[in-house]
């Protein structure tokens, strides 16, 4: 049965329709109909119609529109964004220049140890003025995060994750408006905004923390730094690291650690003009959205923590901009089974995984990453990410524990510890202990059950894991090897004489304070020991036989990474305690890295053997954290500037980058 088209005049008050076995007429007849009753129309007529139909097409095409603005995205389009990048904001930069660069990443980390005067001030801050204010006349009529903050109406362009330019209202709109903190509102003062290109208000540098007079000993660190630093620029700028020895780069991420690592230093050190560099390369280079797997732990403490010091100090919203959008492509390590983060990500594509050479992440990268992303939520007014990483910590708190101490791994599916997991304070353990106190101090003490952990997990250690060397009596902390002690202590460890001291100056107990100085001095004598007057990676102590040396350092465990814990140490025990002798100690170790490390032309290399004055065999390698950490700390020991960085304002995270204590 086919319906029949009634081509004849209709009545108006019914409908006829005729049913036929026949198939209908040919739709050409109606046409020609229709031409017909067309031709009989007047001109006039003609012209009315017309113009009907286009107010009535364009009338539609505008509802429709709106229409479409009101449903939501495509559900696969929405998937995906949720399974990559669960944070909309996410700032998409295509990456030409590396294209699918796989890096080091998954070669590098071994088992054993990686987790891998008044003119003066007035001076430094004349000049520390004068590059911002060089800055501010090139970027003024950029708005940035923190310009957004004093004017919540500005429009920020950034595309979405199909690649597409939107507008947003505000940076943070669609997670969540970005929301500084009444305390950083307050630093911010305001330039008359007519002068950036009309409504734009411009916030000039916070000086808080000022700078200190440079001493003679913290010229020389700071002349080191340029050394280094002209090593790098020349020969890697951009990429991870500096060969010394080649004169070439290494790339680990990708993401030019040296850079990012280095710019608070820069920053205390008052070189603007290396630091205006530096800011440039971040805010045109920086690219985050890149096909590497980077590990969630080493990239929060060294970029996160980098920019996040970089915006504290500066008061530039390009780095928290940054630091936003390097959290929201961490994020995805947090969706496992149990909370517990997986150790890698792909910062393209948001797959996390466990680490390549095991099923387990490392207990003290996944519980060091917490002051990071704590303070990233307090800057963006996003609780996003503190939550995730308190959801770790609580976790963490809920497994049982022998006397306060951690085994080194735990799986992120099950969320258990791994069974005769070794106990150790150094590589794997570490910065757990760090961060216990660290946390705690960051929110003001406010959370007791932190405080409450650390002081355990101290107590656990003098119980279980510090002895004395038999020949003088040097306290150091061993380890737990499936549960027998093993007199080995890692220089990794170093940095727990400066935790002791920063956790008795909050109040916790004397004997810490005492463990702190006796700690120090063996750290020292682990330099002081050795032929070049520079630490191993690893030493062994003598327990038994008052007859040998205290320090038993194997071959395996000559080099020397440039790494930075003891002079950390040696910081705050100078800080807080002002025995002369700590800086004393920090300068005999500077000048044995001037001695034995520096590579002529630029930079400072890493070494093979601290035993061998004739031949310490350069490594080859200029490590991140020598600029970030170890001439930081040098610095900050030479100065005779209490509230530089006061540790009363500030707590450093665990690559050395303050981040500022919240008002309770
Ligand atoms: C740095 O990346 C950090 O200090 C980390 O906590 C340990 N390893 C290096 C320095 O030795």
């Amino acid at each position: 049965m086919y319906p029949v088209y009634y081509d004849s005049a209709p009545r108006r008050d019914f409908i006829s329709v005729m049913v036929s076995k026949e198939p209908p007429e040919p739709p050409s007849k109606r046409r020609q109909s229709c031409r017909r009753m067309w031709n009989r129309l007047s001109r006039l007529q003609r012209t009315i119609i017309c113009a009907i139909l286009v107010v009535g097409a364009m009338s539609g095409l505008y509802i429709a529109n709106g229409l479409m603005n009101e449903l939501p995205d495509d559900k696969d389009t929405l998937s995906q964004r949720h399974q990559v990048f669960p944070n909309d904001n996410v700032v998409h930069v295509m990456d030409q220049r590396h294209p699918g660069k796989d890096t080091e990443a998954n070669q590098r980390r071994d088992s054993n140890n990686d987790k891998d005067g008044e003119d003066q001030k007035l001076h430094f801050e004349q000049e520390r003025g004068k590059g911002i204010m060089e800055r501010e006349e090139k970027t003024k009529v950029k708005p940035k995060i923190a310009d957004a903050v004093m004017q919540p109406e500005v429009k920020v362009q950034k595309e979405n994750v199909m690649g597409n330019q939107e507008e947003d209202e505000g940076i943070g709109a669609a997670g969540g408006n970005l929301e500084v903190n009444e305390e950083k509102k307050t630093k911010v003062q305001i330039k008359d905004g007519a002068d950036a290109g009309g409504d734009v208000q411009v916030p000039v540098p916070n000086m808080e923390g000022g700078m200190a007079a440079q001493t003679a000993q913290q010229k020389a660190v700071v002349e080191a730094f340029k050394h280094a630093w002209k090593g790098y620029k020349q020969y890697a700028w951009g990429h991870d690291e500096l060969k010394p020895i080649s004169k070439a780069a290494s790339d680990w991420f990708g993401l030019g650690l040296t850079i990012v690592d280095s710019l608070d230093t820069m920053w205390i050190m008052g070189l603007m003009e290396e630091f205006e560099e530096a800011r440039r390369w971040v805010e045109k280079d920086l690219v985050l959205k890149k096909n590497v797997d980077v590990n969630l732990f080493e990239t929060t403490i060294r970029v996160l923590g980098g920019l996040l010091s970089a915006f504290h100090l500066s008061n530039d919203g390009l780095f928290l901009e940054k630091a936003r959008e390097l959290g929201d492509r961490l994020m995805p390590c947090f969706n496992s089974p149990s909370k517990i983060p997986y150790s890698d990500v792909n910062l393209d594509t948001g797959k996390a995984h466990p680490p390549r050479w095991g099923p387990d992440s490392t207990t003290s990268e996944v519980t060091s990453i917490q002051l990071e992303f704590r303070e990233l939520s307090h800057q963006t007014g996003n609780d996003k990410y503190k939550k995730a990483v308190d959801e770790v910590m609580d976790h963490i708190q809920s497994l049982p524990k022998e006397n306060g101490l951690i085994p080194i791994f735990v799986n992120a599916r099950s969320g258990q510890f791994r069974a005769g997991a070794t106990i150790t304070v150094g590589a794997r353990g570490d910065s757990y202990y760090e961060y216990l106190l660290k946390q705690w101090l960051q929110t003001g003490k406010s959370e007791d059950k932190l405080r409450d952990e650390y002081v355990a997990a101290i107590e656990g250690m003098q119980k279980n894991l510090v002895r004395s060397t038999a020949a003088n009596g040097l306290k150091f902390i061993g380890e737990l090897v499936r549960g027998s002690f093993s007199p080995k202590m890692d220089h990794l460890v170093c940095f727990l004489p400066g935790t002791l001291a920063i956790g008795h100056h909050n109040g916790l107990d004397p004997s810490h304070l005492e463990l702190a100085k006796e700690l120090a001095k063996t750290c020292y004598q682990m330099y002081a020991d050795m032929p070049t007057g520079l630490s191993p990676e690893i030493a062994y102590f003598n327990i038994q036989n008052p007859g040998k040396p205290d320090i038993e350092v194997k071959n395996a465990d000559t080099h020397n990474l440039l790494r930075p814990e003891t002079v950390e140490s040696l910081f705050y025990l100078y800080r807080l305690t002002g025995d002369q002798q700590y800086r004393d100690w920090g300068w005999k170790i500077f000048q044995a890295f001037e001695k034995y490390t520096k590579v002529p032309g630029g930079g400072y290399s890493s070494i093979g053997s601290v035993k061998d004055t004739k031949n310490p065999r350069f490594r080859d390698k200029m490590e991140s954290f020598f600029l970030g950490e170890t001439l930081k700390y040098l610095f900050l020991l030479f100065s005779d500037d209490p509230n530089l960085l006061s540790l009363d304002k500030y707590v450093f995270n665990t690559e050395a980058h303050p981040l500022p204590i919240w008002r309770p």
